[in-house]
């Protein structure tokens, strides 16, 4: 069958340098079952709707599979919309973050077919075989569609544990347009090489913070170090990418394991740059690995830290003792690995004074750089379920979550406050001469000069030059 898999534009282009790994591992399987699969990113297109009308004519899909997160689903439908207007007879299946739950979000929207929860690997190939041979598709667990005005929802697919069996078919996606995109995400040193990939060297998080997803189920599978260090090669050799952003749930989690995937790049003397930045648990950390880390390339990582208060930390059961943190950023920091902070402001019965605690914790500590997010309440988390117990609302209008917070609340403090104590937290963190001791520590010298020079470029390219990408419809 012919597979077409989009990730929708949407009017951020910040991060989308960041290739779509999970429409990557869909067409990856496909193609090696036998079907045609093309995959087009609108997130880098700088003129989505033609070159969604050109594909369509030109590639003639079955089916379109559309990828999407939570706060990018109000995209996804858009593009779903224009995907029927072309040609009505295309089978419209939704996967992604977004699709682990609240089917009927999804489907009540007149332009979708069916929806793929969770991971997907399994689920796709069954689901695409299905269709093409004209079989019920009520025996492919992990779907969910409509029949006769009512919803239906095969079993649940149990979590993948073999993913080595998984390789991804790089040469389904133009690389070099990842390599090439311009975005303000240039302006931030967030990477050395712009030849850079994100990598998942394992898949889930057996933690159970409230707030964050279960895609993976809340338990963790792992890749072999061997199957991950030979990707790393194999990227390195046939399209010479020079840097590899780890984007696992939580590649620490298993100290051991992490030693042994470092050591096996450090064995090879790949002589690569490693990011980290999707966050690490401040808590999974020795000598020993924060060395293997400096040795195998490691500059920067990201820690989920998420709040300054205890209280806060023990109700969204992040576990997470923040007494510790101090020292570690301070190691890590000395060992010239620059360390971002993600952080969380909102949480249900969340007090001002809390939220203080944890500016003023972030600004305390010897981060680089950091991030303070409003808390947005995701399908399919605990959290979601706190807020629509305290505010006795069902918030099922995902589309009105945008990129930056969620339309809902259940915080002590009003929304206009939130915001406004966000901004502060944001100049209070980086207009400070202690930050700039920060970075002069973290960062060596001839990354802080390159920098310098980007920032203003940046800049411009953002603000004056860069084209925006606005949906035609909300
Ligand atoms: C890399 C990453 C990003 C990248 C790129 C995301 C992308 N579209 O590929 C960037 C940096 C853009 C990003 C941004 C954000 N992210 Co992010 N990100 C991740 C991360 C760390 C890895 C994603 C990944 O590649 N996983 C590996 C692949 C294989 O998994 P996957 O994408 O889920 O794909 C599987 C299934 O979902 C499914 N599937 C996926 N697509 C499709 C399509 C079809 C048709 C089908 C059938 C199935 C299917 O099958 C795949 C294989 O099993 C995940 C956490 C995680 N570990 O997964 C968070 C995650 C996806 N991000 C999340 C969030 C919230 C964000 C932000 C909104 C955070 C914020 N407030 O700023 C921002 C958005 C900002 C912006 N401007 O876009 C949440 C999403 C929750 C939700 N319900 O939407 C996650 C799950 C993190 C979390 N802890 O909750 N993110
Ligand atoms: S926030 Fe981090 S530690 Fe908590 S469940 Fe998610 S991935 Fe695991």
């Amino acid at each position: 069958m012919k597979v077409l898999l989009l990730r929708p534009a949407a009017e951020k282009k910040s991060m989308a340098r960041v290739l779509p790994l999970g429409l990557l591992a869909i067409g990856s399987v496909l193609k090696r079952a036998g079907h045609q699969v093309k995959i087009l990113d609108l997130r880098i297109s700088n003129s989505p709707d033609e070159e969604l009308d050109s594909v369509m004519s030109s590639f003639d899909p079955q089916v379109v599979g559309i990828g999407v997160m939570t706060i990018e689903c109000k995209y996804g439908f858009v593009d779903a919309a224009k995907v029927k207007e072309i040609n009505p007879e295309v089978t419209v299946v939704f996967g992604g973050p977004h699709c682990s739950h609240e089917p009927r979000f999804i489907l009540n929207d007149p332009n979708v077919d069916l929806m793929v929860s969770g991971e997907g690997d399994l689920t796709i190939v069954e689901l695409i075989n299905a269709l093409e041979q004209g079989k019920d598709i009520e025996n492919v667990p992990g779907i969910a569609y409509k029949k006769n005005g009512s919803y239906i929802r095969t079993a649940d697919r149990p979590v993948i544990r073999d993913l080595d069996k998984f390789d991804q078919e790089y040469n389904l996606i133009n690389l070099e347009r990842y390599f090439n995109f311009q975005s303000s995400m240039d302006f931030f040193p967030v990477f050395r090489n712009k030849r850079f990939l994100p990598l998942v060297t394992s898949r889930g998080c057996p933690f159970k913070c409230t707030y964050c997803h279960d895609i993976f189920d809340k338990s963790i599978q792992y890749r072999s170090p061997k199957a991950v260090v030979d990707e790393i090669e194999y990227l390195i050799k046939k399209y010479g990418v020079r840097e590899f952003h780890i984007v696992d749930d939580v590649f620490n989690v298993n100290m051991k394991r992490a030693k042994i995937v470092l050591d096996a790049i450090i064995e090879r003397n790949l002589n690569i740059h490693i990011s980290f930045p999707n966050g690490l648990r401040a808590d999974f950390f020795d000598d020993e690995l924060i060395d293997k880390m400096q040795r195998a390339g490691v500059y920067r990582m990201a820690l989920g830290i998420e709040s300054g208060s205890q209280r806060i930390q023990d109700m969204i059961k992040k576990d997470l003792d923040i007494n510790i943190i101090y020292d570690v950023v301070e190691k890590l920091t000395r060992a010239r690995m620059s360390v971002h902070g993600f952080f969380m402001l909102g949480f249900p019965s969340e007090t001002r004074d809390e939220m203080k605690e944890t500016i003023d914790f972030a600004c305390d500590l010897g981060l680089t750089t950091a991030n303070f997010s409003l808390v947005i309440p995701n399908p399919g988390t605990d959290l979601r379920q706190t807020f629509i117990e305290s505010r006795e609302s069902n918030f099922e209008d995902f589309s009105e979550y945008t990129f930056d917070a969620a339309s809902c609340n259940a915080s002590e403090v009003e929304g206009d406050d939130l915001v406004k104590l966000k901004r502060e937290a944001n100049r209070k963190f980086y207009l400070s001469m202690q930050r700039f001791r920060h970075v002069l520590r973290a960062v060596e010298p001839k990354w802080i000069v390159r920098s310098m020079i980007n920032t203003p470029l940046a800049l411009l390219w953002r603000n004056a030059i860069a084209p925006t990408n606005a949906p035609t419809q909300n």
